[in-house]
């Protein structure tokens, strides 16, 4: 039989030889580059030794207008986290280059080719001046593929459990850990500010956050205090609502006690959980009557 069986990271034993790659750079540079690495989630679940190494790997590229950073087709060379500037994501489609969204002054991208060692998967074209951190290919192999292998026996048995995921092939559910971070959170610290953009989804892997709305439609009114409406503990997600409708944040969201969750960027999201969206429409759906019943409205959803 053939065995069809998830590529593996820790197969590759052949890039330990590697020399380090390090670019010096000023105590500024050093100063935007740990600002713009700041939410990058591909290095949250990074050990502050392999962190301080992809820091020292990354070399600055300024961009002009119109160039392309990446052409889709290419084999991959390096991976990007944006300092600044913004960038268009376009993917070929009956041979047309479709524009499917952009980057804004921040994120990453870059990383599939090198990951899965397959063609560019979009092209990224540079729509005014900007600046990237690149990192090779190499070092992304040594530091970061070799991180995810850990990161796959560290949550696939966590990952396998998420009522959400269940339909979702192995080969898919892995693919979601190879991109998610992992954040720990305080007793009270706030998840998600109700009204904000949204660019991540969480799940809950320990502790509990409690969801907190204030009413729109009671606004300027007095009593408009934040009200709970649900909770959400191990294997159970949020932050799903402002993706599926491209609005703000429905609610606010906080830790209950130390908390921990998985953390999948907006992009991933749109990428590989689009065999899950069946389930999160129906369970928003179940959002608006529970509304209807504590507000007398469903306004806020619609707005
Ligand atoms: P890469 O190494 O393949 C192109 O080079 C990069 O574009 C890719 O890594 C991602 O980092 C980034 N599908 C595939 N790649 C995407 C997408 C994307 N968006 C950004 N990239 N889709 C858009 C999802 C909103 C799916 C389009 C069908
Ligand atoms: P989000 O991206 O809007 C806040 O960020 C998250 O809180 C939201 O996604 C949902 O995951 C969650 N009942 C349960 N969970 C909710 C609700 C909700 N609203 C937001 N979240 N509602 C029912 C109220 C009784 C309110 C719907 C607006």
């Amino acid at each position: 039989a053939v065995c069809a069986e998830a590529y593996n990271p820790d197969d590759d034993e052949d890039d330990d030889a590697e020399p380090r790659v390090v670019h010096p750079k000023t105590d500024e540079q050093r100063h935007r580059l740990q600002d713009a690495c700041r939410d990058i989630l591909l290095f949250k679940t990074l050990e502050q030794e392999q962190f301080s190494e992809v820091l020292d790997a990354m070399f600055e590229v300024l961009v002009k207008p119109q160039e392309h950073i990446i052409d889709q087709g290419d084999d991959g060379d390096n991976f990007y986290v944006i300092e600044k500037g913004v960038y268009e994501i376009f993917v070929l489609k009956d041979d047309v280059n479709v524009c499917v969204g952009k980057y804004d002054n921040k994120g990453s991208f870059g990383e599939l080719a090198l990951m899965y060692n397959t063609p560019r998967a979009a092209t990224i074209v540079a729509t005014e001046e900007g600046a990237l951190w690149g990192l090779d290919r190499a070092t992304f192999h040594r530091l970061i593929v070799r991180n995810n292998a850990k990161k796959r026996r560290m949550y696939e048995a966590f990952i396998e459990c998420v009522p959400l995921l269940k339909s979702l092939e192995l080969s898919e559910r892995m693919k979601i850990v190879d991109v998610l971070g992992a954040r720990a959170y305080k007793d009270g610290e706030r998840i998600i500010t109700q009204g904000e953009k949204a660019d991540c989804f969480y799940i809950v892997e320990s502790g509990e956050v409690k969801i907190m709305i204030r009413s729109k439609t009671k606004v300027g009114q007095q009593n408009n205090a934040e009200v709970e409406v649900a909770r959400c503990s191990r294997g159970q997600y949020f932050g799903e609502l402002a993706l599926v409708t491209n609005k703000p944040r429905a609610a606010s969201v906080y830790a209950v006690g130390e908390t921990k969750c998985l953390v999948i960027d907006i992009r991933a999201f749109e990428r590989l959980l689009g065999p899950c969206m069946d389930i999160m429409k129906r369970n928003i759906s179940q959002y608006e009557d529970q509304l209807v019943a504590l507000f007398g409205s469903s306004v806020d959803l619609k707005h």
